[in-house]
């Protein structure tokens, strides 16, 4: 049986002419740049949640609206079989080299935990299987802690620890699925790690238990042998008014304060930066300043919207700036670009899942084209030469010492009376704004 059926192999790859919006113009699995494919830089992963099991629903539309034909099966479990099934269809033709799931994505929660326990077993044994068939890998995995309503006050963060415990078995065996097919890395977005009101809130206990769980997790992992990454995911607002993990600043203080740097890195997704009143970019490089950068969501929200929209990324600015971070620490060793992204509630055709993935795919292979070409060229961005000329006078000098802590405020004085005023330098934004709209608009790019 095929879900597919608008899409009879493998989407190709036809070059920067083509008008095929079944084909890609710049993502070129095999094609090697600064000495690696465009399939390792990129590490796609496609969101099992949003293309697989979003209906299109919106807070005035409660029913699904998409045409999904996996759906049309007599149970909850013979329903999660048909999935699976279309969805290793769509990674082989789509031609991605990873997926990402929650735990409640791909199986159904049972009547009771040993009933979800095996529920979740018989997939992840399918999905074994399929991998082994396909090629196709699993980047990461995760619990859904959100969408049942025990979790309606938080899942680790809930004042009542028997849905601690609930959550803890979720993590329990969503940790052993990943390492049962091989994932790298392991997220937590603390979907309902947060607060509505004060008044009835003890926000400092609610993040000691947080911390708690993320330690409790990190132990069995390690215990299981699990040598990959966690990775925690901020994000500002929604579903809870006050989230725990608002943005990387937030995160990267409370991996501090609970001694959980070691295990952890941050999963940065584009539209809870914008959530934040953040750039994408700012949340990368916040990230990667501090070592932290360890996979991101790639996806899109719209400014001034103060909810999720999740669009996929189209914007070619975006991705070369995200890229350029990406590239500049070296590339993503345990995480990925995961589609944290779903087609508008109009696009509601199984093909529509490909034209966006396609597009987005695109982009990204040719923002990889772009920046290789910035970074050759040494002049924009974190590589660039302009951003070493601009910090130089730390490099020498009593810059050098100041940053060493070998001065003192006295002898800074002393320096600054003796300098004078030091001479106004521009920092040629414009210029610079200039050069990159050259590469992103005019340079042919193939
Ligand atoms: C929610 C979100 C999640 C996480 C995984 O906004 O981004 O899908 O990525 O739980
Ligand atoms: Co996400």
């Amino acid at each position: 049986m095929t879900f597919f059926p608008e899409v009879d192999e493998p989407i190709p790859y036809q070059g920067p002419d083509s008008r095929d919006p079944l084909a890609f113009r710049y993502y070129d699995r095999t094609r090697k740049v600064a000495g690696s494919t465009m399939e390792r830089h990129l590490k796609f992963a496609v969101a099992y949640w949003h293309t697989f099991k979003g209906g299109g629903q919106d807070p005035f539309g409660p029913d699904p609206v998409y045409d999904r034909p996996w759906n049309d099966a007599p149970t909850p479990m013979e329903v999660a079989r048909r999935t699976l099934d279309a969805a290793f269809e769509f990674f082989t033709k789509l031609g991605v080299p990873y997926y990402c799931f929650h735990d409640r994505d791909i199986a159904p929660e049972g009547d009771s935990v040993a009933e979800s326990n095996d529920y979740l077993d018989e997939i992840v044994q399918r999905a074994k299987l399929k991998q082994s068939e396909t090629g196709v890998k699993l980047l990461w995995g995760t619990a859904n802690l959100f969408g049942h309503p025990r979790y309606t006050h938080g899942a680790a963060t809930n004042p009542d620890p028997r849905v601690f415990a609930h959550a803890a078995a979720q993590v329990r065996r969503a940790i052993d699925a990943t390492i049962e097919l091989g994932g790298s890395g392991y997220v937590f977005w603390g979907g309902r790690e947060g607060y509505t009101s004060l008044i009835n809130t003890d926000m400092g206990r609610e993040r000691e238990q947080m911390a708690a769980f993320l330690r409790l997790a990190v132990d069995y992992a390690r215990r299981q042998g699990f040598q990959g990454k966690f990775f925690l995911e901020p994000k500002a607002r929604e579903p809870s008014i006050h989230q725990y993990d608002f943005d990387c600043g937030h995160c990267l203080n409370f991996l501090r304060e609970f001694d959980l740097r070691d295990d952890f890195m941050l999963n940065v997704e584009a539209n809870h930066a914008t959530l934040a009143t953040h750039s994408f970019e700012h949340e990368l490089a916040t990230a990667a300043a501090a070592g932290m950068l360890g996979s991101v969501d790639i996806n899109r929200g719209l400014e001034g919207v103060g909810w999720d929209t999740d669009n996929f990324a189209m914007s070619l600015r975006e991705c070369v700036l995200a890229l350029l971070i990406i590239r500049g620490q070296g590339g993503l060793r345990w995480g990925g670009l995961n589609f944290d992204a779903k087609v508008r509630r109009g696009s509601f055709d199984t093909v529509d899942l490909f034209y966006a993935h396609i597009a987005s795919m695109d982009v990204f292979a040719k923002a990889l084209l772009i920046v290789e070409r910035v970074r050759q060229d040494g002049v924009l961005g974190l590589a660039g030469e302009r951003i070493r000329e601009r910090y130089a006078g730390y490099r020498r000098g009593l810059g050098r010492k100041l940053m060493a802590g070998e001065t003192t405020l006295e002898e800074l004085e002393d320096w600054a009376g003796s300098l004078g005023e030091p001479p106004r330098t521009s920092g040629r934004q414009e210029e610079l704004e200039s050069i990159l709209n050259d590469y992103l608009y005019s340079t042919r790019i193939e």
